[in-house]
């Protein structure tokens, strides 16, 4: 009786939590996944996000970095004994903190379906999984993603025989997780059907396995509801997603390397209505990861009342205590992550813009300049990189010392592109400063469309002596 009567309450919170707005839900398997290309995380630092997991009410950390040789290039072979003891004690680090390690193999490169070598394969899989299993993974994941052949009916074949195994063997192990090898809407669909290899790919899985994709490109503005339903539709089940946001392995200008800006803002833009799971995508920059991960554990545990800017101000107030008002500056123009086929991320320096655009309306009106707030707006750009340039841990100055350079170096640029619109005479300095900025960029970038836009306008607005 009393079984029945907690039923009966347990009914109607989950009703309230479905229909009401009294209690947000959370999305289910919520967390992130260590999925990006580039150098590997330390021990320290996979312990320490795990720990951050905790604090955050993310309860699953996919374990999957593109250039561990063991995950992906050399997937069939066992891990060296020290690699392996520190998986060991990070999954205890994981139970420890309540949250689900799930281990992921992306087998993809030279993986075999067919004949004795897909026996073979299918072997060495439930082996390397059966190890992990052992120290006490509880859930696993296969990727598919960025290789060249795709066979969506034995991928699919490959994975249902791999997730009944499992369930086969363990009475206490969780549904498989997939990305396939057309993982973003642009790439899965045509004219509003599935293409080939997502259709087979999609027809012959399991419909246990959990299958993320990343939205309508691989790093996109955002997904809304409309999205998802529309491809859980097409896709004829209920997608889960990768989210490709902070992730900065790639570049974004010719000549940039891979994690030359940091992506400091704030999740914005993913669906408020349920869905099962969400994985968020970080920067090899592990500590800085943190801004743009507290707001999506904020955005994951209540989609429905998240609020974008003041989970980013929160977040970096908790992070950064007295340095906060000097990073939200800093961070402000390090959000944005576009190049011809990535749009992510709130714009850099709106701020700046504005007043900069004030500024320039100004001048190209012939009136006279009010600079007051720009000039005060840049100060304070200034004054940022050098309280953080100096304040900051150590830890942290790792991930971040020739942006917040580069920072001091464009606002010094601003200031003598403002000084050179009000003489209207530009100062020789400025494009000599701005070649500087362009070579450092190689390394360092941020605000490329406000800080840096409104030094180009500048040097636009005079003509410069050609040199023959
Ligand atoms: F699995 C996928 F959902 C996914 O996003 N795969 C990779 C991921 O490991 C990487 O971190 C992310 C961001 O660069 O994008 C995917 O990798 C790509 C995708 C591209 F379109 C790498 C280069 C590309 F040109």
């Amino acid at each position: 009786m009393k079984k029945f009567f907690k039923r009966i309450i347990l009914a109607g919170l989950c009703a309230t939590m479905i229909h009401g707005t009294t209690f947000a839900s959370p999305v289910p398997q919520r967390g992130i996944v260590e999925g990006f290309y580039g150098k590997n995380w330390t021990y320290e630092e996979r312990a320490d996000m795990i720990d951050f997991c905790r604090r955050h009410n993310f309860n699953s950390y996919i374990y999957a970095p593109k250039d561990d040789p063991y995950h992906r290039d050399k997937w069939r072979e066992d891990y060296p004994t020290e690699k392996f003891n520190e998986l060991k004690n990070l999954v205890d680090v994981a139970k420890k903190n309540n949250v689900r390690f799930i281990f992921a193999v992306s087998p993809g490169l030279d993986l075999n379906f067919r004949g004795k070598k897909g026996d073979e394969d299918f072997d060495a899989m439930m082996k390397k999984l059966e190890t992990m299993y052992k120290i006490g993974v509880r859930q696993f994941a296969i990727f598919f993603d960025d290789i060249k052949d795709k066979d969506g009916e034995h991928q699919a074949e490959f994975l249902n025989k791999v997730n009944a195994e499992l369930q086969k063997r363990h009475k206490d192990i969780l549904p498989l997780i997939t990305v396939p090898t057309e993982y973003f809407f642009e790439d899965m669909v045509h004219k509003n059907k599935l293409k080939d290899y997502s259709e087979d790919f999609s027809r012959y899985l399991d419909k246990k396995i959990i299958v993320l994709y990343t939205g309508a490109g691989v790093i996109c503005e955002g997904i809304s509801d409309d999205e998802l339903d529309t491809a859980n539709k097409i896709y004829g089940r209920e997608l889960g997603i990768w989210w490709n946001y902070p992730v900065n392995d790639f570049p974004l200008n010719q000549g940039d390397e891979r994690n030359a800006k940091l992506a400091l803002g704030a999740i914005d833009k993913l669906p408020t209505k349920n869905y099962q799971a969400i994985f968020f995508n970080p920067m090899g920059q592990e500590n800085l990861s943190k801004i743009s991960l507290a707001t999506a554990a904020d955005y994951s545990n209540s989609p429905e009342n998240y609020d974008a800017e003041k989970s980013w101000n929160k977040a970096i107030e908790n992070q950064f205590g007295d340095l906060a008002p000097a990073m939200k500056i800093f961070a402000s123009h390090s959000q944005r992550m576009n190049n011809s086929w990535a749009h992510c991320g709130p714009n850099d320096g709106e701020k700046f813009n504005t007043l900069a655009y004030l500024v320039l309306n100004d001048y190209n009106n012939g009136r006279k300049i009010d600079s007051a707030s720009l000039e005060k707006e840049i100060d304070l750009m200034e004054n940022s990189a050098d309280t953080l340039l100096k304040n900051l841990s150590p830890k942290i100055l790792a991930e971040c010392k020739p942006q917040l350079e580069q920072f001091k170096l464009i606002a010094q640029a601003d200031r003598l592109a403002l000084k050179s619109l009000q003489e209207k005479n530009l100062d020789s300095k400025l494009v000599q400063m701005r070649k500087e900025i362009s070579e450092r960029s190689k390394t360092a970038v941020l605000s490329e469309q406000s800080a840096i836009k409104f030094i180009d306008e500048v040097i636009k607005l005079f003509p410069q002596k050609k040199k023959r």
